[in-house]
C-alpha cells in the first residue's frame, strides 16, 4: 500500500524533504502551525493551522488516511512534537522524527548554556549591554524584567507591542548568511548573542559570526522531547518511507 505521509513542517529540513516527496510523487500533506503571514510556500498540498490537541490530530489521521507522519518541526516546537507521538500511539500512524543534531561549541567559541530564557535574563550581567535576542518573538516577555539592555530583535513579521524599552527590530525570515550576520552584529555594536540551540544550517551564520567577532553566546539547550525513531537528514527519511513501502 502506498505511504500517505503527513510532513510536520516550519523548518529548513522540512522544505528539503517537501522537495524530495515532491519529485518522487508521494501522496503526502505538508502543515505549518500558521505562525507566520504568508509562510514559504511548499511543493505538496498545505494545511496550515493547528490540529486541535492530540485529539484533533487523531482525527485528522483518521479522516485522512494518513499512514506516516514525518515530523520535521523545529526541535523547540516541542508540543508539536509530543502531540504526534500521542496521536499515532494511539492509531498506530507510522512515525519518524526528521531532526538535525545539536549545534556544539568549538574550541575558539565562547558559549555558556541554559536551560531557559528565564534563566538566560537572569545570567546577564548587572551593566547595560548590547544584545543580539536571536529567539524570535514568542520568548521576549522573560526579558521584560532586565529592560536596562538593548535587545536586537530579529523577527519574521512586524511585532505588536514589546515587553522590552530598548529594541531595535529587523525583520527577516532566513536562512541567513555569515556576511549577513557579520554585518548585522558590527552594524548593531553587539555585544552577545542570546539564541536557541536550533542546530541545522539555517540559524547558524550568527554563531560563525560571533565566533570572528569572539562575541559571548548565551546558548539556550533543547526541551527534551519523548524518544521516537528519529533521522537527521532528509534522504534518510525517504529511506524509511521505502522500507515503510515494503511493509518492513
Ligand atoms: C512558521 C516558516 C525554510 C525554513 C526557514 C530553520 C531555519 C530560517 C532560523 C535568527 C533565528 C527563530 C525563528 C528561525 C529560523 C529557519 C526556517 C528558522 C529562528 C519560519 C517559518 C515559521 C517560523 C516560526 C518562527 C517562530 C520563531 C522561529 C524566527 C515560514 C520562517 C527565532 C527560531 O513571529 C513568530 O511567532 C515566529 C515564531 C516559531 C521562534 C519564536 O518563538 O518566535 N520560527 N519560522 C512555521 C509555521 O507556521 O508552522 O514563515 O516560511 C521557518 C524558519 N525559521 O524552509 O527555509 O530551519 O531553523 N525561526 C530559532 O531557531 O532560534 C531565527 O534570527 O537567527
Ligand atoms: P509548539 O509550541 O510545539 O506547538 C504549539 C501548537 O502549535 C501545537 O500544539 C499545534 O497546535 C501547533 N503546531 C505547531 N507546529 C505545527 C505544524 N507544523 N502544523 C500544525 N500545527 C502546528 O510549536 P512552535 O514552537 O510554536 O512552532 C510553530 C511552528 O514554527 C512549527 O512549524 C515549527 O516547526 C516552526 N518553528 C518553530 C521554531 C521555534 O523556535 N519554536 C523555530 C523555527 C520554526 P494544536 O495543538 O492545535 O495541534
Amino acid at each position: 500500500m502506498n505511504p500517505r505521509i503527513l510532513l510536520l513542517g516550519g523548518t529548513y529540513e522540512a522544505s528539503r524533504m517537501a522537495r524530495l516527496l515532491a519529485e518522487a510523487g508521494a501522496d503526502a500533506v505538508f502543515s505549518y502551525a500558521g505562525r507566520t503571514d504568508a509562510p514559504i510556500a511548499q511543493p505538496l498540498p498545505t494545511r496550515i493551522g493547528g490540529f486541535g490537541g492530540v485529539e484533533g490530530l487523531v482525527g485528522y489521521l483518521q479522516a485522512n488516511n494518513i499512514t506516516h507522519v514525518i515530523d520535521a518541526t523545529h526541535p523547540f516546537a516541542a508540543q508539536m512534537s509530543r502531540n504526534a507521538i500521542a496521536a499515532c500511539a494511539q492509531t498506530g500512524v507510522r512515525l519518524l522524527a526528521l531532526e538535525r543534531p545539536a549545534w556544539v561549541p568549538g574550541p575558539a567559541d565562547n558559549w555558556r548554556e541554559v536551560a531557559s530564557l528565564e534563566q538566560a535574563a537572569a545570567t546577564l550581567p548587572a551593566e547595560a549591554l548590547r544584545i543580539f535576542l536571536a529567539i524570535g518573538r514568542q520568548g521576549l516577555g522573560s526579558f521584560a524584567c532586565r529592560p536596562e539592555h538593548f535587545y536586537l530583535l530579529r523577527l519574521v513579521n512586524a511585532p505588536g507591542a514589546l515587553p522590552l524599552p530598548r529594541t531595535e527590530i529587523v525583520q527577516a525570515r532566513g536562512p541567513f548568511t555569515l556576511e549577513n550576520d557579520l554585518a548585522l552584529l558590527r552594524q548593531h555594536r553587539i555585544e552577545i548573542i542570546v539564541a536557541k540551540n536550533s542546530g541545522g544550517a539555517g540559524g547558524a551564520p550568527k554563531l560563525e559570526a560571533a565566533r570572528l567577532l569572539r562575541l559571548p553566546v548565551l546558548m539556550l539547550t533543547r526541551p527534551v522531547i519523548p524518544a521516537r525513531d528519529v533521522a537527521a537528514e532528509p534522504e534518510a527519511a525517504m529511506a524509511w518511507l521505502h522500507g515503510a513501502d515494503r511493509g518492513v
